[in-house]
């Protein structure tokens, strides 16, 4: 087996590919294992609401099934969201991916597609990423894709609604709160119908899932053969943090977690760099540039200023050399 996910190179199972695709994934620090140490994403933090409650969930936290738990971003508007945007990808020319990924559910937030439109308009060249609880996909895939949403990661914990019902207590669906089975039948329904309309469309998909043990660590396999009849591009399988109703839970060992990505890297390519990001990072995966120093921040400033008179240079050089 191998020790880590594929990179772009490697790959042929691209759904709808073309150059322009395959440049964004090799350029993606999630999608693209070797891209990690060289682009980075930022994550704008305009989605505060959520529509669902799963277990492992406390509120007043980002969201667990993309963030890391336990931290809180602060949330912006789309205008504040644009000028981060600005600033930060002057400062820092080797992010190319815009993310949305909380703090809530991004598709229960009208403020992610203005954020989206404004990002397109301005920066056409960059990636435009997301991730869901799948609840609302199919009836807002053709908004997404009207706003340039070309990555998208939906999080699928079980596809057996009596698994799922143990993991999320209640959705609240056009209007009307269902709870144990009546929500999940709804939400695995609405996120296996989202996920393939999303792949037929041409966007990459990943999918994240968090790995539950005694509840659906025997069950991970066969939502990994379900992603390989879907197209999914790459899974992610995240160690369960227990709080909220799962405080209880023991979290699965770093063996434990190896073992089920095994076990599912034959029906799609596992995702194992995940940093778990909090909703409102940015820079390498690595290197979350929202938590560090202004000192530290403005090295980094430099040297990738430096990197690109370098590289200018460089090409002036050439050009001499050819002419
Ligand atoms: Fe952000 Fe997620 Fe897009 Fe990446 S993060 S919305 S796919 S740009 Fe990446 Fe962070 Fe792991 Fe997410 S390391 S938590 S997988
Ligand atoms: Fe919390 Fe995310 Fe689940 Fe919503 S989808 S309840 S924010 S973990």
């Amino acid at each position: 087996m191998p020790e880590e996910n594929q990179s772009v190179d490697t790959i042929n199972n691209i759904p709808e590919s073309g150059e322009e695709l395959l440049r964004k994934i090799a350029e993606h620090p999630c999608y693209d294992k070797k891209a990690q140490h060289k682009y980075g994403r930022i994550h704008l933090a305009v989605a505060p609401k959520c529509n669902i409650q799963c277990n492992f969930c406390v509120r007043e936290f980002d969201c667990v099934n993309e963030s890391r738990p336990g931290v809180t971003s602060k949330v912006l508007t789309p205008d504040e969201a644009l000028e981060k945007t600005r600033q930060i990808v002057a400062d820092y020319p080797f992010i190319k991916v815009v993310g949305i990924a909380g703090p809530g559910d991004p598709l229960a937030n009208d403020a992610t597609f203005e954020t989206f439109e404004l990002i397109k308009n301005e920066f056409p060249e960059l990636t435009l990423c997301m991730s869901t609880n799948g609840l609302l996909l199919p009836e807002k895939l053709q908004d997404l894709i009207r706003v340039g949403v070309s990555t998208l990661t939906v999080t699928v914990n079980a596809i057996d609604p009596e698994i799922q019902a143990k993991i999320v207590d209640h959705i609240a669906y056009h209007g009307k709160v269902y709870r144990g089975l009546e929500g999940a039948k709804i939400q695995v329904k609405n996120q296996l119908e989202g996920i393939k309309a999303a792949v037929d469309a041409g966007l990459v998909v990943k999918v994240n899932t968090v790995l539950i043990p005694g509840i659906n660590d025997k069950h991970v396999i066969e939502i990994a053969r379900k992603l390989n009849e879907l197209g999914v591009y790459i899974m992610n399988v995240m160690p369960l943090i227990n709080q909220g109703a799962f405080a209880d839970i023991e979290p699965p060992t770093a063996e434990e977690r190896k073992a089920v990505q095994e076990a599912c890297e034959p029906y799609v390519m596992q995702m194992r760099h995940c940093r778990q990001c909090r909703a409102d990072a940015y820079g390498l995966l690595a290197q979350d540039m929202s938590q560090m120093s202004e000192e530290r921040r403005k090295l980094i400033k430099i040297q990738s200023k430096g990197d690109i008179e370098k590289a200018k240079e460089v090409l002036k050089t050439n050009g001499k050399k050819e002419s």
